[in-house]
């Protein structure tokens, strides 16, 4: 086996011995002791290569090969290591892994770059533990702000600050990324959809990202008794969200040809089995990559809960937990990443992300690409998640070619 693929394969295996379920998927949220682990385990290596590490405030960990401006605008790649619960080995590592791998090749082959080139692991991409998607590129571009950052706070309400000093994590570089920091982003990626299987291709560029809009719809009725209740005297908020919850599915199937909206989340209470719900709340995801045909699903989807609560004379709040918009990413870097695919003697597919990536965050600040490998029965988030280790493998010379000629 190609000595690339097995530092590939010892990497991700490395990575994923860092689990909080094993036999049952990945879970590995962000700052846990087993997110630390995998972390430490990247930074060690690229620690034997000489990359210089810092860590920013909202826990982004960067291993910088300087070049010979180190003070000029960087070529970045890499991508995340915390999981959704019970997810795949392969969402987040693959990008991780490869950018690892192009460091080694870079530092190993004695390649001259000008600019320096960084790896980096964005913290909490999947929002599992904090709530909220994309949170660390969010806060490293500006979007989320350090005082917003520190009045997160995670179920058991540690916030995301406490959170980090608690994983004696030191943070040594406070700065945001500015325009002029970056010279080019590039992702390497599972596609995590049917696409590539469909069409037969080993590579996925990406040409947008579809925006995303997280909510959470609380409804609020009277708890009761079950038996002593008449049906007509009830306020069942249950009865309520099972409506809207219908609703979406057909609102997501009337907005667009790709929009999608999924429940993923929904809390009774008290979930007794003998008591009418006095509360309800569920969370909506809602994505498409056409700015207007995602806010008028969403439109919809309010107008409907409105609608709904008022006819049942029922109470509700809704509150966004995040929001990413569509994003086209760098035709330059495309075309070039095409270029790079092509002379490797295959074929690339044009395609559009449904998943959101932290690139959507760095496409703000510079030219930004991302390189999708297949994943098997378009299936992620769950056990089964699988890519070919040729097909990373492929990714990662890609990368590299690509991350060489822009540092030159
Ligand atoms: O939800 C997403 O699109 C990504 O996997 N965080
Ligand atoms: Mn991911
Ligand atoms: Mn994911």
């Amino acid at each position: 086996m190609k000595d690339r693929n097995n530092r590939i394969l010892l990497d991700m295996e490395a990575i994923n011995a860092y689990n909080a379920t094993p036999g049952n998927g990945i879970t590995r949220p962000t700052f846990s002791p087993e997110y630390q682990g995998a972390a430490t385990y990247v930074i060690d290596e690229l620690k034997k290569i000489g990359a210089e590490i810092t860590i920013c405030r909202a826990g982004n960990i960067r291993g910088r090969l300087p070049g010979a401006e180190p003070d000029a605008a960087a070529v970045m790649m890499g991508s995340h290591l915390d999981s959704v619960a019970h997810g795949g080995q392969f969402d987040g590592v693959v990008g991780v892994v490869t950018a690892l791998e192009a460091a080694r090749a870079i530092v190993e082959g004695q390649v001259n770059h000008r600019l320096p080139v960084d790896v980096v692991i964005f913290a909490e991409e999947e929002g599992s533990r904090f709530g909220r998607g994309l949170l660390g590129s969010s806060a490293w571009t500006g979007r989320v702000t350090p005082g917003q950052l520190a009045a997160i706070q995670d179920a058991q309400g540690i916030s995301f600050t406490a959170a980090m000093s608690n994983a004696g994590i030191e943070v040594d570089d406070s700065g945001e990324l500015k325009p002029g920091d970056v010279r080019a982003m590039l992702e390497v990626h599972i596609e995590q959809g049917a696409v590539l299987e469909k069409h037969g291709s080993r590579i996925g560029l990406v040409e947008a990202i579809a925006g995303i809009r997280q909510l959470n719809i609380s409804i609020h009725g009277t708890a009761d008794h079950a038996g002593t209740t008449p049906m007509a005297d009830r306020s069942d908020p249950l009865q309520a969200a099972a409506g809207i919850i219908l609703a979406i599915d057909q609102i997501a199937k009337d907005s667009g040809p790709h929009t999608v909206a999924t429940v993923g989340r929904i809390t009774c209470e008290p979930a007794q089995v003998n008591v009418i719900p006095g509360r309800v709340r569920f969370s909506v995801d809602v994505r498409d990559s056409k700015l207007k045909v995602l806010e008028s699903a969403v439109a919809a989807i309010i107008q409907c809960t409105k609608t709904s609560c008022s006819e049942k004379g029922l109470s509700f709040e809704i509150d966004q937990l995040s929001e990413a918009e569509p994003v086209t990413l760098s035709k330059n870097i495309i075309d070039f990443l095409e270029k790079k695919t092509r002379s490797m003697d295959v074929e690339p597919h044009r395609m559009i992300s449904g998943a959101g990536h932290d690139t959507a965050l760095l496409a703000g600040l510079a030219e930004a690409g991302m390189i999708f490998v297949p994943s098997r029965d378009g299936l992620s988030h769950c056990p089964q998640e699988y890519s070919r280790l040729e097909d990373i493998a492929l990714a990662c010379d890609i990368l590299l070619a690509a991350v060489i000629e822009l540092a030159a």
